[in-house]
């Protein structure tokens, strides 16, 4: 089973989506948890391919094959994670932020908060402070959720919280924000009600939000 995992990680990396699609389905045959298939398996795969092109090992195109391979598998175990679905505990607006195009993480966090039984408003990619008022005068959530996977694109996530609250509209939501530069700390020096480290906790994290509210 290890061997499948590290399998399914060099074929993302060499970016050979069928093959990934192969491995994962044969993961799957044999029993794997489709979470194990994403943790151990799809995701630690994105990382080393982050680090080739740090070192200039791997181009752009490259990272772009990589995050296609990803999806042939990732696209077999969304139907898998999303069946464990219960009924709607709430509503979460997630997008990632202006100026950024990276969308595998955010995409997953939207999957694990539908899996966790929320119903979720994806805004998608290079998301504007004025597109998310727009959304949350519309859908009235009770999360905004924001990824940013660049440095240089956090600043939009403080300026987003500031779009909100001169709307007014700051109060009536839970703002969460995650991706890869984003910290604690960072959350806090923003004003976000929270941080989540992975898209796992995003779903940890607003329940324990919704059950503080409930009480
Ligand atoms: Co880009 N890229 N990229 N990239 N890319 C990074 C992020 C980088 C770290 C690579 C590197 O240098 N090592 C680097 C950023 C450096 C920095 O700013 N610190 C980088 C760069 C520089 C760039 C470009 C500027 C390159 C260029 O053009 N010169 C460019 C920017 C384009 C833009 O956005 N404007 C660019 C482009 C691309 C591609 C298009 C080629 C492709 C994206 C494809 C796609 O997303 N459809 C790409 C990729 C694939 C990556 C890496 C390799 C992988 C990102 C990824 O998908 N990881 C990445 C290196 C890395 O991160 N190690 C890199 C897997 C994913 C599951 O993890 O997104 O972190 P992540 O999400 C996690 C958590 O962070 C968390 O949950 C997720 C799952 O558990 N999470 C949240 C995320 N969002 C959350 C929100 C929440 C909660 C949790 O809300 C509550």
């Amino acid at each position: 089973m290890a061997n499948l995992l590290e399998e399914i990680q060099e074929s993302v990396i060499n970016g050979q989506a069928p093959k990934v699609k192969e491995l994962t389905q044969k993961a799957l045959d044999q029993g794997m948890e489709p979470q194990t298939i994403l943790n151990e398996g799809l995701i630690p795969a994105m990382s080393t391919v982050g680090e080739k092109f740090q070192k200039g090992e791997f181009f752009i195109s490259e990272m772009m094959i990589s995050a296609r391979a990803m999806y042939a598998g990732l696209n077999l175990v969304k139907p898998l994670l999303l069946s464990q679905k219960t009924e709607s505990k709430g509503k979460a607006v997630v997008a990632t932020v202006q100026g950024d195009l990276h969308d595998i993480g955010k995409n997953l966090v939207c999957m694990m908060l539908e899996g966790g039984g929320y119903e979720v408003v994806d805004l998608g990619v290079n998301v504007t402070p004025d597109k998310f008022v727009e959304a949350v005068k519309e859908h009235q959530p009770n999360f905004v959720m924001m990824s940013a996977l660049l440095t240089t694109t956090m600043s939009s996530m403080e300026k987003t919280i500031k779009a909100l609250m001169e709307n007014g509209l700051r109060e009536q939501v839970k703002i969460g924000v995650g991706g890869a530069p984003v910290t604690q700390r960072y959350a806090d020096s923003i004003g976000a009600d929270f941080y989540a480290a992975d898209a796992g906790e995003a779903v940890s994290k607003a329940n324990l939000l919704l059950n503080l509210a409930a009480k």
